[in-house]
């Protein structure tokens, strides 16, 4: 320490105790104040990434690009949107090799917790897992479905997985884009197994059926259908039925569920022709049988692949996909329509009072929408 910045205090003889230094003084105006140019804290400027940035990321499985790429897809702004697009183009290439698989059941059935621990089995087999969620509800509920990851506390702490809430905010067809496209940059960086939880109720099942390959509906024991809450049509579009919790005392009627649905499974319409749904019984809490889930979705894409079924089904779902994209456009366009924003509301109560038919109604309203 220099001796002429101590302070005057500090004896002769003092040492490095003293460590306090004195700072120049400023030169000052007349006022006190600095005369000189005021320095002003450097901005920090976050640099943009540019499409090559993100895709080389992906590419490179760059786990902060990574992310960034998901919350630049869920993004809901037109120019986030536009540059995802280009993001999404150039890695479609290397899209594709994963297995996609849907997970769907009543709240409480235990889905998160069987992906938990399949997801947790799948990386110790050396695959990467993304786990990705649609939650219809998460408006209201603020995200039941993986809102908390917590209740994957183990699988998050794999560095081979990552876990992705339900995006949130906009239309189910938004949400299940930004979902998709998820899937894509997911496949793109090395992820080998995608699982999308839903819940069993509403649109939003049939819509991660017609992102995924293989569809699980995972159950509860002891309880029929109509118990369980579960719509026929819900079973009609699993590939497999799993009777989870079959563990201590659930043992016994967990085999007796799957018995059940077995025998009422052989009057339904499979899903994938030539695939009669397997039920397995399973316990997500000791692992119980999720080997035997993993060998059988394995068996599963075999079966698709020695028909030439896997890669028809996906491109049935690409082109789905865009028309139900065409849909959801249309439709928002019209009711966003001036012209029929202005006359819907006399519409409505004169078709309710029967002055005009529902059919008149439609047509009043579409020349309301082509009129200039
Ligand atoms: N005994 C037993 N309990 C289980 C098993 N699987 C899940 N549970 C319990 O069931 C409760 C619900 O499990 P979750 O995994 O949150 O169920 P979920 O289907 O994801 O529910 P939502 O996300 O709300 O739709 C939790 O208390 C779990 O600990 C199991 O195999 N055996
Ligand atoms: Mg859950």
């Amino acid at each position: 320490m220099k001796k002429n910045n101590r302070p005057e205090w500090v004896p002769e003889t003092g040492g490095s105790e003293f460590t306090t230094n004195v700072m120049n003084g400023i030169t000052s105006r007349h006022d006190g104040l600095y005369e000189g140019k005021l320095r002003t804290s450097p901005k920090i400027i976050k640099p943009k990434l540019s499409v090559d940035d993100y895709v080389n990321g992906i590419l490179d499985h760059n786990l902060s690009i990574f992310s960034k790429a998901i919350t630049l897809v869920e993004s809901n702004s037109q120019a986030h949107l536009e540059l995802a697009q280009k993001v999404i183009k150039k890695i479609l290439p290397h899209t594709g090799k994963s297995i996609r698989i849907g997970i769907t059941g009543l709240p409480g059935a235990g889905k998160s917790t069987f992906i938990e621990y399949f997801g947790s089995y799948l990386c110790d087999l050396g695959l990467k897992v993304a786990v990705l969620a649609i939650d219809p509800s998460s408006k209201l509920t603020k995200g039941s479905i993986l809102g908390d990851k917590t209740r994957m506390e183990k699988l998050s702490r794999q560095p081979n997985a990552f876990i992705r809430p339900s995006p949130s905010g906009g239309t189910l067809g938004g949400v299940s884009r930004k979902t998709r496209e998820t899937i894509l940059v997911s496949e793109a960086s090395g992820y080998d197994v995608i699982l999308v939880e839903t819940v069993g109720i509403g649109q939003s099942e049939t819509t991660v059926r017609s992102m995924v390959d293989f569809f699980l509906l995972v159950l509860l024991p002891g309880a029929g259908d109509e118990l369980q809450g579960i719509k026929k049509g819900s079973v009609e579009l699993a590939d497999a039925l799993v009777i989870n919790k079959a563990d201590g005392e659930n043992i016994q009627r967990a085999k007796l569920t799957a018995s059940q649905y077995r025998n009422s499974i052989h009057y339904l319409q499979p899903y994938t022709e030539g695939w009669e749904a397997k039920v397995l019984t399973c316990s997500a809490l000791t692992g119980y049988n999720i080997d035997k889930i993993w060998e059988l979705i394995n068996e599963y894409i075999t079966f698709l692949k020695d028909k030439n079924l896997f890669q028809k089904r996906r491109n049935q779902q690409v082109l789905e996909w865009v028309h139900s994209i065409i849909q959801e456009e249309l439709i928002q366009n019209f009711y966003n329509n001036n012209n029929v924003k202005n006359i819907i509301e006399e519409v409505e109560p004169r078709v309710l009072s029967g002055d005009i038919t529902p059919t008149i109604a439609v047509s009043d309203l579409l020349n309301a929408y082509y009129s200039k």
